[in-house]
């Protein structure tokens, strides 16, 4: 019962992250299915699953009006921000309807109506716009904070470098969450990392190193968020590093490697629903038909995104144009 004493989450809340959680699982294997039947187009995409701990727990921590960015494994970024499903299906179908007019796709989504500014297929390039975008909440003293994901490999250029630094000087309203799921594309975070204990990499900024936390957890990752973005909101940038794993290949195209087999097979044993699911079990005896309902609720909602998407029209020619600007 503790961690219930620790989260001011309401019942009602828990059970929507949860939603979450699942909407997020059953949205990327449809996404999946989908791609291999040659309705999502393009040569990558990238599967959210196993990490959606990390994403509904930190995105829960955040006013509506706070931003979010990230790398192109944005679908699950999307859902916990509170895009619709059904644009979000129409944006990897390249719809019109989709949150960016069909124009992003998977790796470049956007959804301003929900302060999640995409979406980037260059690794660390959206850190520095991470930065701009705190940069104008403190300038414009708004009280807003920016949540900017991070994967472990994007630690290691130059754009990570320039943006936590800057980020210190200016004392900017960022958190910067670290999402180490252990490899970037096949390389071991300890083959391409010098210190592998990503977090420690705050010292070097003199920023606030929020540690390591248990991606997996929902509990965990909400609690230590929460006090991450309350110290950015008040004082200045934050940075937390989730363990977490990705149960897919890096994307669509690769096949999970080999060695990973017993790798995954343990981490599936600690799976991010199952244990936000025990859990809530634990706490709330009575939750059992709330659960199911969930499920069912998150089928129901993928297969009217699907419906919505495949009866939508493409872009027209000029809005292969609109928002190009020469
Ligand atoms: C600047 C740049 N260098 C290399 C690549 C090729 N690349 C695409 S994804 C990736 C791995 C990034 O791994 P990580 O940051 O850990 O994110 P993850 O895919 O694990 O979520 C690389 C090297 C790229 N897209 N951009
Ligand atoms: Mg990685």
């Amino acid at each position: 019962m503790s961690e219930l004493t620790k989260t001011t989450l309401t019942r009602a809340e828990l059970v929507e992250a949860y939603h979450q959680m699942v909407l997020i699982r059953r949205f990327e294997e449809k996404c999946k299915e989908l791609y291999n039947a040659r309705k999502i187009g393009g040569v990558y995409m990238h599967l959210y699953s196993g990490q959606e701990a990390t994403g509904v727990g930190a995105v829960k921590a955040l006013k509506p009006t706070d931003h979010v960015i990230t790398s192109y494994r944005d679908h699950g970024i999307a859902i916990a921000k509170g895009s619709d499903v059904k644009r979000l299906m129409a944006e990897m179908l390249g719809k019109r309807t989709g949150v960016s007019g069909g124009k992003g796709g998977s790796m470049h989504l956007a959804d301003v109506s929900v302060r999640m500014w995409g979406g980037y297929a260059i690794v660390g390039g959206h850190l520095p716009l991470a930065a701009g975008i705190a940069l104008k909440s403190k300038y414009s003293n708004d009280g807003d904070v920016v949540l900017c994901f991070v994967g472990d490999g994007a630690t290691n250029n130059g754009y990570f470098h320039e943006a936590l630094n800057l980020s210190a000087v200016w004392d900017l309203p960022v958190v910067w969450l670290i999402e180490n799921n252990l490899y970037g594309m096949g390389t071991p975070v300890e083959v391409a990392s010098g210190q592998p204990e990503l977090h420690k990499r705050a010292i070097a900024y003199g920023m606030q190193d929020f540690g390591r936390v248990d991606g997996m957890d929902f509990f965990a990752v909400y609690e230590v968020a929460q006090q991450a973005v309350e110290y950015a909101r008040t004082t200045g940038p934050a940075l937390i590093e989730a363990i977490t794993y990705r149960y897919e290949g890096h994307g669509v195209s690769d096949r999970i490697y080999m060695k990973r087999v017993e790798e995954m097979r343990a981490y599936q044993q600690r799976d991010p629903l199952l244990i936000m699911e025990k859990k809530l079990r634990e706490l709330f005896p009575d939750i059992a038909p709330e659960l199911a309902q969930v499920e069912s609720a998150a089928a129901a909602a993928i297969e009217e995104a699907v419906r919505f998407a495949e009866e939508s029209p493409v872009p027209t020619a000029e809005d292969l144009v609109r928002n190009v600007y020469a």
